[in-house]
C-alpha cells in the first residue's frame, strides 16, 4: 500500500469553529544552509516567524493555558504540517496527515491549552513540548522542521508568583525567569540532508531506515533572551544555575530530545563524579505528583516530602524532562550528554558543557 504519498493535500483548508485568538503566530517554511557550532554546514528546513529570522530550531512558541492559540502556517514549498507533539488537539488541528490533511497553501491551526488545577493530575497542559512537521516525518524532522513549545500555567490565587519568577505548572515550584534554559539534543546524518522532500514516499528505498549521524549538537539556550539567531544555529554552550537559598529562585532546565537516538545525561562535579543536583519535576508535559492516596489532592513529589533528585536522565526520541537545578554551592559543575546506538547501546558521541552555579 502506497500509504504516505496518498495523503490528502489541501490548498487552503478552513479552520472550523474559528475563534478570536489570545495568542497567535504566523509561520513560514524556509530552506537554507546553516553553519553549526562544529563548523559543519548542512541544508536545514525549518520554520520562521515574522521576527524570528531563519534559525534552527524554529521559533520558540509560548502560549499560556486557557488562551485560544492560532498558528497560521504557509509551507510555500511542497506540503507540510505542524504537529503539536503532546498537546492532542482535535485531528484537524493536530497536523498529522493520516488523520486530517497536509497543507499546500495556508492553514490556521487552532487549539487551547487546558488550565491546570492545584493538586489535580487530570488537568493542566503547562509544560515542555515541541512542534514538528508530520509530512514524510522521519526526514522532515531530521531536516530541522521542529521548534520548542512551552505552555505556561495560569496563575492560581493559592499559588501566586513573586516578581522575576514563574511556575512550570499551576502549583509547581517557582523558578527564576532570567536563567531558564532549554536544551535540545540533535544529531545529523549528512546523507539525509541531501534528500528531497518526498524521498522514500513512492516505494523506493531511500535508506531512511538507516540513521547514521556523524555530528552531534546541543541546541537551545536561555529562553528569556534568545537574541537574534538569524542565519545561525541556536546552540547551548553553558548552563547557569542559581544557588538557593539566595536572592533568586532556582534555575529551570527544560530538555527536549529532538534526535532519533537514545540520550543519556549525567550531572557531575568538575572531576566527573555524579552530582545529584537535578530535581525532576515533570516529564512529557506532566508534573510528577504523589497520587498514592485516591480521592485527595495529589501534591508534587517535593511537596509530599520526596524530591526526585538525580544525577542521570535517560531519554528516548521526543522525550522531555523538566528539571530544577539545585547546586549546593557556587562553582562549576558539568552536564555530559551521551548519544547511544539504538540497538547496541554503544556510545556514539559525547558532549560536555559547564553548569555555572552562582
Ligand atoms: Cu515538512
Amino acid at each position: 500500500m502506497d500509504f504516505s504519498s496518498e495523503q490528502l493535500d489541501l490548498e487552503n483548508p478552513v479552520t472550523e469553529f474559528r475563534q478570536t485568538p489570545q495568542r497567535s503566530v504566523v509561520l513560514e517554511f524556509f530552506s537554507r544552509d546553516l553553519v553549526f557550532d562544529d563548523g559543519a554546514e548542512f541544508e536545514v528546513w525549518s520554520f520562521e516567524s515574522e521576527d524570528s529570522g531563519r534559525s534552527l530550531p524554529g521559533p520558540t512558541l509560548r502560549p499560556t493555558e486557557g488562551e485560544i492559540f492560532h498558528a497560521t502556517f504557509t509551507p510555500a514549498k511542497g506540503a507540510h504540517t505542524i504537529h503539536w507533539h503532546g498537546m492532542e488537539p482535535d485531528p484537524r488541528n493536530d497536523g498529522v496527515g493520516h488523520t486530517s490533511f497536509e497543507i499546500g497553501g495556508t492553514y490556521t491551526y487552532q487549539w487551547q491549552a487546558e488550565p491546570g488545577r492545584p493538586g489535580d493530575p487530570n488537568y493542566g497542559a503547562a509544560g515542555t513540548y515541541f512542534y514538528h512537521c508530520h509530512v514524510n516525518t522521519v526526514l522532515h524532522a531530521q531536516m530541522g522542521m521542529f521548534g520548542a513549545l512551552v505552555v505556561d500555567p495560569v496563575v492560581h490565587p493559592s499559588y501566586p508568583v513573586t516578581p522575576g519568577a514563574r511556575r512550570p505548572f499551576v502549583d509547581g515550584p517557582e523558578y527564576d525567569i532570567a536563567t531558564e534554559c532549554i536544551l535540545i539534543p540533535y544529531s545529523v546524518d549528512p546523507r539525509w540532508h541531501e534528500m528531497n522532500h518526498a524521498a522514500g514516499l513512492s516505494g523506493e528505498d531511500a535508506g531512511l531506515n538507516r540513521f547514521e549521524p556523524e555530528h552531534f549538537y546541543l541546541l537551545g539556550g536561555n529562553l528569556a533572551n534568545r537574541g537574534n539567531t538569524d542565519d545561525r544555529v541556536w546552540s547551548l554552550s553553558s548552563i547557569p544555575a542559581n544557588v538557593v537559598p539566595g536572592a533568586r529562585k532556582p534555575t529551570l532546565l527544560r530538555i527536549v530530545n529532538a534526535n532519533y537516538l537514545p540520550n543519556r545525561m549525567y550531572f557531575t562535579d568538575q572531576a566527573g563524579n555524579p552530582a545529584r543536583i537535578a530535581e525532576l519535576i515533570a516529564h512529557d508535559g506532566r508534573p510528577f505528583r504523589d497520587t498514592s492516596v485516591p480521592g485527595v489532592p495529589s501534591p508534587t513529589c517535593a511537596a509530599a516530602g520526596y524530591p526526585l533528585l538525580t544525577s542521570v536522565l535517560a531519554f528516548g526520541a521526543a522525550e522531555r524532562y523538566d528539571v530544577m537545578l539545585l547546586p549546593p554551592t557556587p562553582g562549576r559543575y558539568q552536564l555530559r550528554v551521551e548519544w547511544e546506538d539504538w540497538i547496541t547501546g554503544e556510545i556514539l558521541a559525547t558532549r560536555t558543557i559547564p553548569i555555572i552555579a552562582s
